[in-house]
């Protein structure tokens, strides 16, 4: 039977990008994120290769976030994959020039809204004893960067929750690991500048794009039943580290 995967923030950059090769994969979709006309269009897509049901919640709201998912059809419920990728950057400020409400934004998505859906589905997933979820964690979770502050705490938390959920998850077979992208050509930067990015962040040189980090995600989500891949950080060529891209 056709595995069922549920991913966040699947209307743009890396989660749209892993819906569609779940898709060419037969896996069915479960897709979410809060711009409705996204959702039906990836929906009216991708249902002519696999079942597609469309939910439509801000992860940083517990009470949509649970309701939603305790809303899903039989035939949605058996969740076999949960892709945690629903998150941006909001803001590149020093710590002392912050701003409030980027920082809520970036905890309550990032961070909390990860939990909220992750403390629904599992449930579901232990009592099978099985299941697969992958976190998407990010370079910036593993190095922190000069004005990145508030954004590598929570994806430092992102790493850190995803070993706890690995350890905990340990005695129901169930996989988790992390997949941790360098820069990655989306709509992240729209999302962190405010629709002000400067336009040089992705040139003078090749950026990831959505479909390779899609490409490593399905690559972990298709391994034999006894492996799991627990930990990737990948960058495009032409990034060494946060802080260190070469560009023509
Ligand atoms: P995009 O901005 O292209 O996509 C972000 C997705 O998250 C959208 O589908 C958006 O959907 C969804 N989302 C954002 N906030 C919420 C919310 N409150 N509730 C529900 N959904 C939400 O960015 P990326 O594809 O690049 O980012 C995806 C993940 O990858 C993030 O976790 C990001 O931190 C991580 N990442 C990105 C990198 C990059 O350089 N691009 C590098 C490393 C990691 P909608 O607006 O419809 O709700
Ligand atoms: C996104 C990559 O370097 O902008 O997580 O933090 S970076």
């Amino acid at each position: 039977m056709n595995k069922t995967a549920l991913i966040t923030g699947a209307t743009s950059g890396i989660g749209r990008a892993t819906a569609n090769e779940f898709a060419k994969h037969g896996i069915n979709l479960i897709v979410c994120g809060r711009r409705q006309e996204r959702l039906e269009n990836l929906k009216n897509e991708l249902s002519k290769l696999v079942n597609v049901y469309t939910l439509n919640f801000d992860v940083s709201d517990r009470e949509q976030t649970l309701s939603a998912i305790a809303s899903l059809p039989k035939d949605f419920k058996n969740i076999d994959i949960l892709i945690n990728n629903a998150g941006n950057a909001h803001g590149l400020d020093p710590i002392q020039t912050g701003n409030l409400d980027d920082w809520d934004a970036m905890i309550d998505i990032n961070v909390k809204g990860l939990l909220y859906v992750s403390k629904a589905i599992i449930p579901g997933m232990t009592e099978r004893q099985s299941g697969h979820i992958i976190n998407i964690g990010s370079s910036a979770g593993k190095e922190v960067y000069p004005k990145g502050n508030v954004y590598c705490g929570s994806k430092h938390a992102v790493l850190a929750i995803t070993e706890g959920m690995r350890i905990d998850l340990n005695p129901f077979g169930i996989k988790v690991g992390a997949v941790n992208p360098g820069m990655v050509e989306t709509e992240f930067s729209d999302v962190r500048f405010k629709g002000e990015a400067p336009d040089n962040v992705y040139k003078g040189y090749k950026a990831l794009q959505a479909e390779d980090v899609a490409d490593v995600i399905y690559f972990a989500v298709s391994r034999p039943a006894h492996v799991n891949i627990a930990d990737v950080l990948m960058f495009c060529t032409a990034q060494a580290s946060s802080t260190i891209v070469k560009k023509s």
